[in-house]
């Protein structure tokens, strides 16, 4: 019989291993029972993977006893080398900083803890002591509105607001509010719209647009900061930033993505998520030889050493959400039906 602990000392895989087993620590802890089993199951697969470190969700995922889930974890781990629900699941007093200073926009594990060993615990501290980036300002200025969930009947009111002034530019311009709203969730975190016009082959056709958008929406005072804006055509178009419905509305956040017509169908699964439902249809296009992004479902990618992609393959279907579902053979999910 294996020694325990040479055979753990190889494996590739023992820093997932500590990091799963203290959250399955906690839910012992806790009596979950459900989950005390799904994390021993996952362990017990990985302490198997003797010659091989599992890195992303799709790897973890294809292994016999783990779920959508404990995948996403894994990739989390190995990317971070940390859990954050494992930092939030203890009472320490530096996580529930760590919990406030991760919900300011673009701030992840690494900045937020940079700033608690600085000394900071509070809002108050980062806006006078912290090196802030303008970003980060905004985002802590309106740190409570920019927090709290959207109720559905106002993102239904922002979605009107932008469609109308967007319609008096251009009439031919779809817009479509996606993510949780398209969902049906009764709140949503952001609002995500996905943009598109008929004719329109390059998310760059709609950048005019987009611009004339913008600055009536900012003249108007709907839009009231920008985050960030792309209008590279490799990942798309798209614009980041914060809205409100004048005069006086809570601050929200709001994504703008352009997508030109031919990849219409793959943007509108992409971005009517959830971010697990999208994991597992790409990963069952990926076993079916396929690869699907948010641009299209494509065949005959080929890969080089390590997976690395040497051509993008051939389109096999874009515009049409409800063709990738069938070419993929898999039932059609209505956007309600989008999880796990
Ligand atoms: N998405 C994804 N993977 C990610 C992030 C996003 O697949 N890492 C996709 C699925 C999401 C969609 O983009 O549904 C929109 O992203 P959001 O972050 O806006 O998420 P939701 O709209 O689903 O939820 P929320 O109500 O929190 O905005
Ligand atoms: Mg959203
Ligand atoms: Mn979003």
């Amino acid at each position: 019989k294996d020694n325990p602990s040479s055979s753990a000392a190889n494996n590739p895989n023992t820093r997932t291993i500590e990091v799963l087993q203290s959250m399955c620590d906690y839910y012992t802890k806790i009596n979950d029972h459900w989950r005390i089993t799904a994390y021993r199951k996952a362990i017990t697969t990985l302490r198997q993977q003797t010659t091989k470190k599992i890195t992303t969700a799709e790897e973890a995922y294809t292994l016999p006893n783990i779920g959508s889930r404990i995948a996403q974890k894994i990739e989390e781990i190995c990317t971070t080398n940390n859990l954050r629900r494992l930092q939030y699941a203890n009472l320490e007093p530096t996580d529930k900083v760590l919990d406030l200073f991760l919900k300011i926009h673009d701030v992840g594990l690494s900045r937020a803890n940079k700033w608690i060993s600085q000394g900071h615990r509070t809002l108050e501290d980062l806006l006078t002591k912290a090196d802030l980036s303008a970003n980060q300002r905004i985002s802590i200025e309106h740190y409570s509105d920019l927090t709290s969930r959207i109720p559905r009947s106002e993102v239904t009111q922002l979605a009107a607001y932008v469609q109308r002034e967007a319609f008096l530019l251009d009439p031919d311009v779809e817009l479509l509010v996606g993510g949780s709203y398209r969902r049906g969730s009764e709140s949503s975190g952001d609002i995500d719209f996905i943009i598109t016009k008929r004719g329109t082959t390059s998310s760059s056709d709609l950048i005019p647009f987009m611009d004339s958008l913008i600055s009536i929406l900012y003249k108007k005072g709907f839009l009231v900061a920008t985050l960030s804006q792309s209008r590279r055509e490799g990942e798309g178009s798209k614009f980041l930033g914060c809205c409100k419905l004048p005069p006086d509305g809570k601050w929200r956040r709001i994504d703008l993505l352009l997508v030109p017509e031919t990849e219409y169908g793959a943007a509108l699964i992409y971005f009517t998520g959830n971010d697990i439902f999208n994991r597992s249809m790409r990963l069952l296009a990926g076993k079916k030889g396929m690869r699907l992004n948010q641009k299209g479902l494509f065949r005959d990618v080929m890969r080089g050493r390590n997976r690395v992609k040497v051509t993008e393959g051939e389109l096999v279907e874009g515009r049409s959400e409800k063709r990738i579902f069938e070419v993929l053979g898999v039932r059609w999910r209505e956007p309600g039906e989008r999880w796990c």
